[in-house]
């Protein structure tokens, strides 16, 4: 990880670069205010959020991941598909080599009929992601899995 030196007092003191998360929607999901959300969330926790917007196609999402190689990538969805769209995105993303440590998570409320099961969501973290915040569990859980990254869990690379 780099980090910027900066001249303070007389003193010279080190600070950690801020990071990048990606958040994004999957091809399916027009709703926009849980990015919205997100990136303002992500933002407070001290990382540079690149927010991809709604409906992204898997090939715009594997390119940004590849391309800008980001601390997390935050996966919302909202409409009922996420279950669906999660299982085929990730499966997606971790077939790249250079992806396969990157941090992956997804939230939202994932299914069509309420909360997910616990066989879907254990379906979701087998097929890739890391963790699974259906929509009753709040944001505590997320603000703890991000500070994992925080205190420097780096991405390994592969
Ligand atoms: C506005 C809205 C729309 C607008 C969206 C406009 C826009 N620019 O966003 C329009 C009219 C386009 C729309 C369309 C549809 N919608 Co709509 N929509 C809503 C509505 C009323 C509000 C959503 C919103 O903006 N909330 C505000 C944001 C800030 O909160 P949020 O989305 O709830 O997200 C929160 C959490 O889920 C969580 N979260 C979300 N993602 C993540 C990710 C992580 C990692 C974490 C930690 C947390 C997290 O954090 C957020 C803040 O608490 C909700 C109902 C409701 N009252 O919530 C329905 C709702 C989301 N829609 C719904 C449906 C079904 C649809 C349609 C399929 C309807 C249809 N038959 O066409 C389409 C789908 C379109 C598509 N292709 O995706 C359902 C989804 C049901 C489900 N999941 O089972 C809802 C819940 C309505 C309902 N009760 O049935 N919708």
């Amino acid at each position: 990880m780099t980090e910027e030196l900066h001249s303070y007092a007389g003193g010279v003191v080190t600070e950690p670069s801020r990071r990048t998360v990606i958040v994004s929607s999957m091809a399916s999901d027009s709703h926009t205010w849980n990015l919205v959300y997100l990136e303002l969330l992500v933002g407070e926790l001290g990382f540079d959020v690149v927010n991809l917007g709604a409906c992204v196609p898997d090939e715009l999402l594997e390119t940004e991941c590849l391309s800008r190689r980001p601390a997390m990538l935050v996966l919302s969805s909202v409409n009922g598909h996420g279950h669906q769209d999660g299982l085929r995105v990730i499966q997606r993303l971790r077939t790249f080599p250079e992806l396969r440590a990157m941090p992956v998570v997804i939230g939202g409320k994932l299914g069509v009929g309420g909360a997910l099961s616990a066989e879907e969501t254990a379906q979701l973290l087998l097929a890739g992601f890391d963790a699974v915040f259906d929509d009753q569990q709040g944001a505590a859980s997320f603000r703890r899995f991000a500070a994992t990254l925080s205190a420097g869990v780096t991405q390994v690379e592969a």
